[in-house]
């Protein structure tokens, strides 16, 4: 049976994960309206892999005898105006959700959960990989700046993003 401390820090995550899937809901619906279709799909992977993310939790919290409080999950605001800014804000929500799941982890460790922290290292681990990608973007956007025919050849790129289900825990 999972420590309760433990129970309700999971719970929180779950609720961020949902969260964040809704955040980039939002995002690809504004992409949407610029008809930037490359990036429609960049954020609709986003959605899908949130979406994951939170249903891993889901399933592990059941797993381990735990119960899922499903909480309202906040509107989602999209901060930036330029294609830039937006993915700022990507980049900071990310690194918001890894202190977040570092912080789940020290509940683990607090409460000596071993499982618990082998299960959280495949989150950790993405995290590093979601940073990077959203790093790789902005790195891209920053060196077009306002080159509006660049923009069109990184949407086409971003166009090939697939989501491959993943295997977690
Ligand atoms: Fe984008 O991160 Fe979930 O965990």
């Amino acid at each position: 049976m999972i420590n309760e401390k433990l129970e309700k820090a999971f719970n929180d995550q779950i609720n961020k994960e949902l969260y964040s899937e809704y955040l980039y809901l939002a995002m690809k619906l504004h992409f949407q309206q610029l008809n930037l279709q490359g990036f429609v799909n960049w954020f609709n992977v986003q959605v899908q892999e949130e979406h994951a993310h939170a249903m891993g939790m889901i399933d592990y919290l059941d797993e381990r005898g735990g119960c899922c409080v499903l909480e309202a999950i906040d509107k989602p605001v999209i901060e930036g105006k330029t294609i830039l800014e937006i993915f700022e804000q990507v980049l900071k929500h990310e690194e918001f959700v890894t202190s977040r799941i570092n912080h789940l982890a020290d509940v683990a460790e607090e409460v000596k959960d071993r499982a618990a922290l082998h299960f959280l290292e495949w989150y950790l681990k993405e995290q590093v990989e979601e940073e990077a990608s959203v790093n790789g973007v902005l790195a891209t956007l920053r060196l077009i700046g306002d080159d509006k025919k660049a923009l069109l050849m990184i949407d086409k790129d971003l166009a090939a993003r697939t989501f491959n289900p993943p295997i977690i825990g």
